[in-house]
């Protein structure tokens, strides 16, 4: 199943809310346009984004007179996609090694999107190597080594409570050492308070630049879709302690209303890399803008 029917099938809610409303437009009536920005607050887009995304269709429908449905529906696609299109997509890992740092909050899918990540550049010819510098709980390592057999890839882990700094220490020492393509690095999303948390992530991201002065690094902020915009609170928290160049945004095969992808690029600035869509190491797709919005409102 492509981008565009994966989404469609997981933004039923949405859609279901999002798609009526067209049906009332007339051209003329202003509840049309009150239930549209009401329709996208409910779909987490954030009240901001959503009167933003509201007055420049109500500008398009004037200056470009449309009175048909499919005319007003095709006009808030091409608005909504294009406030997704903030930064660059895909990811730069050119330098050998490259570094992906995966940051957020417990349980929004740092692990199984590492995981992910690992099987699709391993398929692709790429030597990736993981860090388990989520020391934290024994568990965490463990399941990361789960993934790491599953995709094929190799791992650098310590032992329970020992210092994240010194798992990605060694990480980048080894992915030096054998010749390793990508390494990528799993984090902590809890430690004994946010920060220490937030301290940890400063001290890992100094040893990459120190250590690899050169290489392309990503640092990707998994936010969980579900969690609506909860999801923005914790984005801005990470982004200020960590330099981060894009969201995976998890989870969007559930109850999630989807709406919080415009809320981090309206007011983050921040692309939207991956999306996850399951729990298996194929449900993670590049993020498409204007796919992701023609099925929100398809
Ligand atoms: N349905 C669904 N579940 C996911 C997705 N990504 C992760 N999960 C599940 O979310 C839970 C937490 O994931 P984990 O990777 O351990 O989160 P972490 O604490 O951030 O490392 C696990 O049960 C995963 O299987 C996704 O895209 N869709
Ligand atoms: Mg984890």
């Amino acid at each position: 199943m492509g981008f565009f029917d994966k989404i469609k099938q997981g933004l039923e809610k949405t859609r279901r809310q999002m798609g009526g409303l067209f049906a009332e437009f007339t051209g003329e009536n202003e509840e049309f346009y009150d239930e549209l920005e009401e329709s996208l607050i409910m779909a987490d887009a954030g009240a901001a984004t959503a009167e933003k995304a509201v007055e420049k269709l109500r500008a398009k429908v004037r200056e470009e007179s449309l009175r048909g449905q499919e005319e007003v529906r095709a006009a808030l696609v091409d608005i909504l996609a294009e406030a997704l299109e903030v930064g660059s997509f895909g990811l730069r890992l050119e330098t050998r090694p490259s570094v992906i740092l995966m940051v957020g909050v417990n349980g929004v899918g740092k692990t199984t999107t590492i995981g992910k990540l690992a099987a699709k550049y391993t398929a692709g010819g790429k030597k990736v190597l993981l860090a388990a510098a989520d020391t934290f709980r024994a568990a965490a390592a463990e399941q990361l080594n789960v993934w790491a057999e599953r995709a094929g890839c190799g791992i650098v882990r310590h032992e329970e409570g020992s210092d994240p700094a010194s798992v990605v220490f060694d990480g980048i020492a080894a992915a030096k050492a054998r010749g390793v393509d990508l390494l990528i690095i799993d984090t902590a999303g809890r430690l004994h308070n946010k920060a220490n948390l937030m301290n940890e992530l400063s001290k890992m991201r100094r040893i990459i630049s120190r250590e690899l002065p050169e290489a392309d690094i990503e640092t990707l902020m998994v936010v969980d879709a579900t969690t609506g915009q909860n999801g923005l609170i914790q984005a801005k928290q990470f982004a200020e302690s960590a330099d981060i160049t894009g969201i995976v945004l998890t989870k969007l095969d559930g109850t999630a209303k989807g709406g919080i992808v415009f809320a981090i690029a309206e007011e983050m600035g921040l692309p939207v890399k991956f999306v996850g869509v399951g729990e298996g190491m194929d449900d993670l797709m590049a993020f498409e803008p204007k796919s992701f919005a023609e099925a929100l409102l398809s």
